[in-house]
């Protein structure tokens, strides 16, 4: 059984593309795994808990569940709409979360691996109360970049301890900070320094993951503080603290394990406490958190650990770094959906843009070209002119499936396979279009539509080779455009939700055709016009907005 998982989402905003960057591969993968015959649960959730749900909640006058209750309900419309199907999609301020959150945490203080300490914490004067994580700004005193309290998200990406952050400010009132002592509670990750090397060594993934754990897990470890001063979290044993987000969160993954193995009748103990596969499909800026406190954690409650680590790339937005604050941005559902832009098209771009490890850069004028001379000038195309053709002329074809053609659907499903291995997402999508070219050209090179008048047996052949083309595209092409090969999969009777990738290599006696659908609409220069100058004028209102200092994303 293996275990796949995409980082949680905070529920304080809605989804954008820096999101799907992550969500849409993995659901691709496993998509194509369970087409491979492979047993698989695959689960995500609202990461409900921590400073910016609490920050947000407070800015928009609402609880911090009434906050989530909103974004929750957002995330999971979007992925359902972009045929990202999580088996399960649970919420961290759950009961059962916080149940399996306090079961660890325990098991971590019993095995002596949790101590108290007196520390220094930033304090707002203003404010009167103190400044956890985001709550703070300030500069990071490794690089020297502006950081928030708990990470340098603009600079190195480290994780930042309470009280490292240098020139220290409140976030939500300006003050400079003072510091005041208070007890916290830490966990020895010093202590599995030698267990970190060690297992960093044969974890799996992305090589920009696992280059940026080598490297840090050389450098220095500190122990890591994991209570926080809030009333919104997961209850912290014995004292009026709530564990710190990056505690909760990840252990996320293990209750909607959980949760998605009551639904499915399985047992969730296969996977985290003996030997399960685990593959965790993350954002680039979360790899400390997942390859170096993660496993460490585990470690120390006697859990099973993550077999790969899977690490997307960033996001541009038309050439620029992704930025919500500064307009940087495409959000699913107010620039993409509404727009009423095929779903299908957008996970296309997303998988074949570059591959998974570099920066995917998205621009409406390049989304464009991609679906108007990829999409449909080669695929669509061949697809639609091989099931018009079957279709006006025989209405059903006995399948007599030329070596050569069967020989080039066996070297395709070998590349998808082959690099599915390598997380090399783009190299499969690419070797799927590669079987929509040979197609194109197979059939110019029999010209058909010649032979139909001389030869009807030989051109039924043909024709029969250039169906089971199609087949293959529709079986293959499924996990990554699952709208449309659903759709075009009907025509030739193939219930492709339940096919697997070998089915493309078998040969029915006979395909009766159904009246052909045209794939894709074409993407019009007006549309696509639209949407940049839209992106334009976001901009635009946001540097407005920024320069009046309105405070932004936090
Ligand atoms: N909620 C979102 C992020 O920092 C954060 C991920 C949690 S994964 C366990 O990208
Ligand atoms: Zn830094």
């Amino acid at each position: 059984m293996k275990l796949i998982t995409c980082g949680l989402p905070y529920a304080n905003g809605k989804a954008h593309i820096g999101h799907l960057r992550t969500y849409i591969p993995a659901d691709i993968y496993v998509k194509y795994l369970r087409m491979l015959g492979e047993d698989i649960i695959f689960v995500c959730g609202s990461d409900s808990h921590g400073t910016p749900i609490v920050v947000n909640a407070e800015q928009a006058n609402l609880t911090p569940k009434q906050l989530v209750d909103i974004y929750h309900k957002h995330f999971q419309e979007i992925f359902e709409k972009l045929d990202i199907n999580f088996d399960f999609y649970g919420r961290t301020d759950e009961r059962y979360h916080h149940q399996t959150t306090q079961e660890i945490v325990k098991k971590l203080i019993e095995k002596g691996y949790v101590y108290p300490k007196e520390i220094e914490l930033a304090y707002c004067p203003r404010c009167e109360r103190f400044l956890p994580d985001r709550y703070v700004e300030g500069i990071c005193p490794y690089c020297g970049e502006i950081a928030r309290g708990d990470e340098c998200d603009q600079g190195c990406g480290r994780h930042l301890e309470p009280g490292e952050i240098l020139e220290a400010k409140c976030k939500i009132c300006g003050s400079k900070a003072v510091y005041k002592k208070q007890k916290h509670y830490f966990f020895k990750l010093t202590e599995f320094k030698e267990f970190l090397e060690d297992y960093l060594g044969s974890l799996e993934g992305t090589e920009n993951a696992l280059n940026y754990a080598r490297q840090w897990v050389k450098t220095e470890l500190k122990d890591w503080c994991i209570t926080r001063n809030l009333e919104w979290g997961v209850n912290f044993p014995d004292e009026n603290l709530v564990v710190y987000v990056w505690v909760d969160a990840p252990i996320g993954y293990i209750s909607f394990t959980k949760k998605a193995c009551e639904k499915l009748g399985k047992d969730w103990r296969k996977i985290w406490l003996k030997n399960g596969e685990i593959i965790h499909f993350i954002g680039l800026d979360i790899v400390y958190h997942h390859c170096i406190f993660w496993p460490a954690m585990l470690k120390g409650a006697e859990y099973n650990l993550p077999k790969a680590v899977v690490a997307s790339g960033m996001v541009k937005v038309e050439g620029k770094t992704f930025s919500k604050s500064r307009g940087y941005v495409v959000w699913v559902e107010e620039d993409y959906l509404k727009a009423g832009l095929n779903t299908d098209y957008l996970r296309y771009y997303l998988i074949n843009y570059t591959s998974h490890q570099r920066d995917l850069n998205f621009s409406w004028e390049i989304f464009k070209d991609k679906v108007n001379n990829e999409l449909i000038a080669t695929l669509g195309n061949f697809m639609y002119r091989v099931l018009h053709f079957a279709w006006k002329n025989f209405k059903e074809v006995r399948m007599d499936v030329d070596k050569e053609v069967i020989n080039k659907i066996q070297e395709i499903r070998n590349k998808i396979v082959d690099s599915l291995n390598d997380w090399e997402f783009k190299v499969a999508s690419d070797a799927f279009m590669e079987l929509a070219s040979f197609g194109n050209l197979y059939f110019q090179n029999a010209k058909p539509w010649e032979l139909i008048k001389q030869d009807k047996d030989e051109c039924e052949k043909i024709i029969s080779s250039c169906l089971q083309l199609v087949k293959a595209l529709i079986i293959f092409g499924y996990p990554i455009l699952p709208k449309t090969m659903e759709k075009m999969g009907k025509i030739i009777g193939i219930d492709v939700e339940n096919a697997k990738v070998d089915d493309a290599l078998k040969i029915d006696a006979k395909i009766i055709l159904n009246k052909p659908k045209v794939p894709f609409e074409k993407v019009e220069d007006e549309k696509i016009k639209e949407l940049e100058e839209y992106l334009e004028l976001f901009m635009k209102l946001k540097s407005i907005v920024e320069k009046e200092g309105v405070l932004d994303e936090i």
